[in-house]
Order: C-alpha cells, then sequence, then structure tokens
C-alpha cells in the first residue's frame, strides 16, 4: 500500500465519505491516487475559501470527517480563513496539503508559493489546526496518521498534514486504530453526582445545547437527558437547528436582548444553568441583558465540565451524558411553557418583500412540501433564519465568516444527497456565489434565497453615515444561467411565493432566486441585536 492509500483509508474509516479539493503542481501526484484508488470520492470546487467550507458544511451535518485537500501555498494559504472557521466553531475538518519534496528545499532556489520560509506555511496552520503533521518519514506515518485523526475527532477541531510530493507513493504500512481515551470512573461518578445535586437543588434549572452536542453525534442523549429531568431547553445561538427532529421541551434560541423574551428571562433568571457542549462566546452571550454569572453556571465543553469554582478534567462529553443517562430515572413531567408560533400565512400581495416576509414564505413552504436543511451565510440572512422553523442549520454563527453560505449548501448536499436552501445575502454572494457554477457537474440543486439590499446591511446598521456600505447592482438573476440554473428577480411578496413554489416544484438544476429589500428593512432579530449591542458598548 502507498501512503496516500493509508491515509485515505485512514481517514474514511474515521468516518470521512468525501473529500473536496483544488489541485496544483505540489498536489497534483496525491490528487492522482486519490482518482485512482477510488477509496473516497473526490469533489472538485473552484476557490479554496469554498473547499474549506464546503468540507466544514458536510462534517456538521453528517459528523465524522471533513476533508478539504489543497495545493501548498496558494492553495492552503487560500483556505486560511475557512479553517479558522472551523477551528472556532470546533468542526473536525482534516486539511490535507500537498508539500515541496525533501530534494527541493536543498536545491538552493526559492520555491513558487514558498513565502518566507518552506516552514511558513506548517506555522501558519498550526495556529487553525489542533494538530499537525508532514508525512516525511514512510515508516513513522503511520503512528503520525493515527495521532493527528484521532486528535481531531476527540477535540472535534481542524488538524493539518502536509504530503511532500515526492512521498506520495512510497509503500507504508496501514494507519493502526488508536485506543479510546482512558476515562477515570471515579472522577465521572463525582462529576455526575455533583451535576445531578446541583440540578436537584435548582429551582429553575435549564439546559442550554450547544454545537459540540451535534460535533460527538450526541442530539437524541440530549434530548432524552431533558425529558427525563424534566429541564427546558433551550439552544444556543450557535447551536441553533440542534434539536430540530428530536422529543425535547425546547423553548427556542438563547439570543438575549435579540431573541424572544421568555426565552431570555428563563435563561437569564435560572439559579442552575446547565451549558452541554456550548462555547462561552460573545455572539453565545455578549448580548445578555442580563450579565450571566457564569460561576453559578454547569459548564460541560472541551472534554471538561466546570461549576462553582472548580473543574473535572478529561470528561468527555459523550461519557458525561452516557453515564447521566444511566443514573437518572424515568422521564419526568415535561416543563410547562409557551410554544412561539414561527411566522406562517405571508400574505401573497404586492407589497415589497421584508426579511421576516422570507421567513414566513419559507415557513408556508416547508409546512406543504416538507423541511429542508439550510447553510446559511453572514448578515441578515442569519438573523433571519431565526424565523424559520426548527430545521436543520450550518452557519457560522459565531466565527461569522462571511462566504460561507453557498459552498456550505453544496456540502450539503453531497453530503446528505438532500435539497438544501442556501441564504446568502448579495455581498456574501460576492465572496462565492460563482461556486453555483459547480452544481452542473455534480447533480446538486439547491434554492437559494439571495436577499439583494445593494448593501453591506448589516454594516451600515451600525455605522450609517458610511457610503462605502453601499453596493451596486449586479444582476443576479441573470447570471444563474450561465452558471447552469435558472434566476428569477422578485420585488413583490406574491412574486416570492411563485417563485418559491416554482423552484421546489422544478429539480435538477440550481434555482437562484434574488430577493430584492428595500435598503434598512432589517429582521426583527437582527434590529434587536444591533440595539442591544449599541446599548451594551453605550454601557462599557
Ligand atoms: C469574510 C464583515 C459582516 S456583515 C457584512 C460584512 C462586510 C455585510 C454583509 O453584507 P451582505 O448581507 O452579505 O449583503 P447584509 O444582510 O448585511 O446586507 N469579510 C468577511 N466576513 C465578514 N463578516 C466581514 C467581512 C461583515
Ligand atoms: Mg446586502
Amino acid at each position: 500500500m502507498s501512503l496516500t492509500e493509508a491515509l485515505l483509508h485512514a481517514l474514511k474509516r474515521h468516518g470521512a465519505s468525501q473529500i473536496f479539493g483544488i489541485p496544483g503542481d505540489f498536489a497534483l501526484p496525491y490528487f492522482r491516487i486519490i482518482e485512482e484508488s477510488g477509496i473516497l470520492p473526490l469533489i472538485t470546487l473552484s476557490h479554496e475559501p469554498a473547499v474549506g467550507f464546503a468540507a466544514d458544511a458536510a462534517v456538521r451535518i453528517n459528523g465524522g470527517l471533513g476533508v478539504a485537500a489543497v495545493t501548498y501555498g496558494a492553495g492552503a494559504l487560500n483556505m486560511v480563513n475557512a479553517v479558522a472557521a472551523a477551528f472556532a466553531e470546533k468542526s473536525p475538518v482534516v486539511v490535507l496539503s500537498g508539500g515541496p519534496g525533501r530534494g527541493e528545499s536543498a536545491s538552493g532556489l526559492l520555491l513558487h508559493h514558498q513565502a518566507k520560509t518552506l516552514d511558513s506555511q506548517f506555522q501558519i496552520y498550526r495556529e487553525i489546526t489542533c494538530d499537525q503533521t508532514r508525512l516525511d518519514d514512510a515508516a513513522r506515518a503511520p503512528a503520525d496518521i493515527a495521532r493527528v485523526l484521532a486528535r481531531c475527532l476527540r477535540q472535534s477541531q481542524p488538524v493539518y498534514i502536509e504530503i511532500p510530493r515526492d512521498m506520495v507513493a512510497q509503500p507504508c504500512q496501514e494507519v493502526p486504530a488508536l485506543p479510546g481515551t482512558p476515562i477515570d470512573p471515579q472522577a465521572l461518578e463525582a462529576c455526575v453526582d455533583e451535576i445531578l445535586q446541583r440540578l436537584e437543588q435548582a429551582s429553575d434549572p435549564v439546559l442550554m445545547v450547544g454545537v459540540e452536542v451535534r460535533r460527538f453525534g450526541l442530539e437524541q442523549q440530549a434530548a432524552e437527558l431533558a425529558r427525563r429531568l424534566g429541564l427546558p431547553v433551550v439552544t444556543s445561538l450557535m447551536g441553533r437547528g440542534l434539536l430540530a427532529d428530536a422529543d425535547a421541551p425546547l423553548l427556542g434560541t438563547y439570543m438575549g436582548v435579540a431573541g424572544l423574551a421568555d426565552v431570555t428571562q428563563r435563561v437569564e433568571q435560572s439559579d442552575s444553568l446547565f451549558l452541554l457542549g456550548v462555547i462561552v462566546c460573545d455572539t453565545n452571550f455578549g448580548v445578555s441583558s442580563t450579565k450571566i454569572d457564569m460561576r453559578k453556571t454547569i459548564q460541560a465543553l472541551d472534554e471538561q465540565v466546570t461549576m462553582g469554582y472548580h473543574t473535572y478534567p478529561q470528561i468527555p462529553l459523550a461519557a458525561l451524558v452516557a453515564r447521566l443517562l444511566e443514573r437518572v430515572g424515568p422521564a419526568r413531567p415535561a416543563p410547562t411553557f409557551e410554544r412561539y408560533n414561527f411566522p406562517r400565512h405571508m400574505p401573497a400581495d404586492k407589497a415589497p418583500i421584508a426579511p421576516l416576509d422570507i421567513a414566513t414564505a419559507v415557513n408556508d413552504l416547508m409546512a406543504v412540501h416538507g423541511k429542508m436543511p439550510i447553510a446559511s451565510d453572514m448578515g441578515d440572512c442569519f438573523f433571519t433564519a431565526m424565523d424559520i422553523e426548527n430545521t436543520a442549520l450550518v452557519a457560522p454563527g459565531y466565527y461569522a465568516t462571511m462566504g460561507f453560505g453557498v459552498p456550505a449548501g453544496l456540502g450539503l448536499q453531497a453530503a446528505t444527497g438532500q435539497r438544501p436552501l442556501i441564504l446568502v445575502g448579495d455581498g456574501a454572494f460576492q465572496m462565492t456565489g460563482m461556486e453555483l457554477g459547480n452544481c452542473k457537474r455534480y447533480g446538486w440543486d439547491p434554492i437559494v434565497l439571495l436577499l439583494n439590499n445593494e448593501s453591506w446591511e448589516m454594516l451600515r446598521t451600525f455605522q450609517p453615515e458610511s457610503a462605502f456600505n453601499d453596493l451596486g447592482q449586479w444582476g443576479y438573476a441573470e447570471m444563474a444561467a450561465g452558471m447552469g440554473g435558472h434566476g428569477v428577480r422578485v420585488t413583490t411578496r406574491s412574486e416570492l411565493q411563485q417563485a418559491l413554489e416554482q423552484a421546489v416544484a422544478t429539480r435538477g438544476r440550481f434555482e437562484l432566486i434574488e430577493i430584492c429589500i428595500p435598503r434598512g428593512v432589517l429582521s426583527p432579530t437582527l434590529e434587536r441585536f444591533v440595539a442591544g449591542v449599541k446599548r451594551l458598548n453605550a454601557l462599557s
């Protein structure tokens, strides 16, 4: 077996189901082996940020490992932002990069794609991945690959594997399976005892679920835990979409001042907030109306559990949830709460379209035709998604990079085979919208809702006086045909409804609906979010 084949078999065994990539001369040799061995299918896209985003979205929706394969320098450095996003949001993406062979670095010439030194790329990736290896020794490679992939899954964060181009076909042993992490059963027991005791003594306990619950495949277990403990559940902002199909007393998504008053109140007034896999970041908690005292919460994240003034180390989330489930008895009465009614029944009239109309129209559509998974970009489209019924959602809710939506949608369809809905603003579409041109080759047919306000509107809301937030009119609808899809521009609510019905009825090509929205018209959630952030900034 060659070194590349050993790597590909290991990726597959660890849960990868396809490779997204763009080759280059440093990568051609290992790409040849990817293609000819057929161990994992290869999907090529157009620009490296999209490769990273698609791999990230694929693993967010399906679990396992995402794989993003690029060439050295120009390719890998082009993907830095996407991998940083995956790092911040805890998505296990394996970066494969070609690299110079051993002899090449000794030539005395600077190599093309080289930045400061031939090692610069490795150093840069050290900052945005949780483990790295360069496969420059075939005897050591199996152990190195095993270590790196195990770290990737255990920490649910990206890793970096560089394949020198003269190494790809070297004979290599199979990658060994590593034993799981040892867990101290007594420490786990003490931790579970204390959690249960704290929840028992609390008068208003609340369970908040975050992205790690999805990353470690624990949604059903978390729902079961909530039912057995009789706890009301909320998702974090980043965890939106979690428990969409689970049977759990789900109140909604916690968004502080930007969210529903009832949800905000329950979370902020809880005397025992159990944060299960929730990243404690500003988009999750920065907009709290009452500052949450983190010392009073129970936080299970990053393989540790913190409560009060102490931390239990080495408690993986899966082990914690499993032991909690073993310890708690049958289901308790469900908490009472008023279920939020997502907006429905958009009037199909001649009125101009506001973001809330889009959420309403999507709810109407899904009620008739079934739920679709959503990939959203950053911008008001993300906040608009908060008024769409609970359904699987991938979005850069914390790192907040633009350009995610379209490639992530392609990653969703590649990974699940399901037709996705893509929400994207005009500014973000300008970054990665061209990737839609790849749909035809792969038979993907996403429905793309492009919220066109001819503006970087979210920035404008923070700083209305700046003219640089004005964008031009690009004629996005017309671009669709040239990229192998179908496009339509809508300006009224009746046109929007018609276009959505037509899009759902047509399979086999992407459907781009360019939705014209007047500048200054925001979703209610973004409206509250901006007002809240401004208020908090004024106080600080
Ligand atoms: C890669 C900064 C955050 S929101 C925004 C910018 C430029 C405007 C988004 O415009 P769009 O959506 O897509 O038209 P909308 O609803 O606001 O009109 N570069 C990157 N990521 C981020 N987040 C920015 C810049 C930003
Ligand atoms: Mg815009």
